[in-house]
């Protein structure tokens, strides 16, 4: 999407800033698949341990703290926000899946918000979640969405679980469990079932004047946007549209399209909440030890249906709408 901006928006001034977003985020990317799952930090109550800081739209890390753990708000929308999503993300792993923080060691969960000028990005750099602003023009704010948030801290998650090698298809796959579980935070939060749910990431992140809904759909993946800046949204919604390319390291945010729609499949089959079924049987999978790093989608896939068959039974309406799922995206026959 950036790499778009970067050659086609109109603006020469937002053209820039793409690359230069571009430029930095693939330097923290690098920095993420380098950084080696440290030590847990000892673990007290199983309660958040939060820390916003402002980079002042510099962009250097983390920035002058603003608000620790149990400060009142700052009255700043955007740090407050930041917090509050924090919160929210710490809660829904805590509840759904008794893991205490990122690491499941209560882990301190830092956010720096105002990173650069007119940042269009979020990432999570291995250690701390980060935030620009948004142009304006294409993206608003990034702490807006709760999705957006529980997407990068879900790198952190997966950065001390299964580890997906950030490229080709065990990259899309680390970028769709990103997007699983920062749907599930949001459809947590919102106390809504499978059906209720809009299945988007980052809705209300694009500014009014883009024709587009949110950055990305699990239900039906290359309908998000299409827009004369942006272009249309390139996700395939199964195997037979799979991207070869060499450009965001194998098309990671691309074809996570396929195993997105995959679990969106799973969960409109199962019904109810997804993350209590379809998310235990994602979370476990990732979590559970056994998931090589360089795991490609059908390995993906048939770890996620030996799960449910452990979790729920060989026969089970569970493991069969997981197996079925993974058919209707065309990753096994
Ligand atoms: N927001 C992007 C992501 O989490 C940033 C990146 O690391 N490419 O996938
Ligand atoms: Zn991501």
């Amino acid at each position: 999407m950036l790499e778009r901006i970067a050659r086609n928006a109109d603006d020469p001034a937002l053209r820039a800033r793409a690359r230069r977003t571009l430029a930095l985020t693939t330097a923290h990317a690098t920095e993420r698949r380098l950084t080696s799952p440290s030590a847990p930090a000892p673990s007290g109550a199983a309660a958040p341990n939060r820390m916003i800081a402002d980079a002042g739209h510099k962009e250097q890390l983390p920035g002058r703290t603003v608000r620790a753990e149990g400060a009142a708000a700052t009255g700043d929308k955007t740090c407050d926000q930041a917090y509050d999503w924090l919160g929210a993300t710490f809660g829904f792993y805590e509840t759904a899946y008794g893991r205490n923080s990122i690491d499941g060691a209560g882990l301190k969960m830092i956010s720096t918000v105002h990173y650069g000028e007119r940042y269009d990005n979020a990432f999570w750099n291995g250690e701390q979640m980060v935030y620009g602003d948004g142009d304006g023009t294409i993206f608003t704010d990034f702490t807006g969405p709760l999705d957006v948030t529980g997407h990068e801290l879900t790198h952190g998650v997966t950065q001390y679980t299964a580890n997906l090698d950030y490229s080709g298809q065990s990259g899309a796959l680390n970028e769709s469990v990103s997007d699983v579980f920062g749907s599930l935070i949001k459809q947590w939060h919102l106390g809504q079932t499978a059906d209720q749910a809009d299945w988007l990431i980052g809705q209300g992140l694009l500014a009014p004047s883009v024709h587009g809904v949110a950055l990305r759909s699990m239900k039906a993946p290359g309908t998000a946007y299409d827009d004369p800046q942006l272009g249309k949204d390139p996700q395939p919604a199964d195997m037979s549209g799979y991207v070869h390319t060499y450009e965001d390291n194998g098309g990671v945010h691309t074809n996570s399209g396929i195993p997105n729609r995959a679990f969106y499949l799973a969960a409109a089959a199962i019904g109810g909440h997804a993350w209590e079924k379809a998310g235990r049987v994602w979370y476990e999978t990732l979590t559970g030890g056994s998931l090589p790093s360089a795991v490609d989608f059908a390995g993906f896939a048939a770890a996620t249906v030996q799960t449910a068959t452990r979790l729920y039974g060989a026969g089970a309406a569970e493991t069969t709408a997981v197996s079925d799922a993974w058919k209707g995206v065309g990753v096994t026959k």
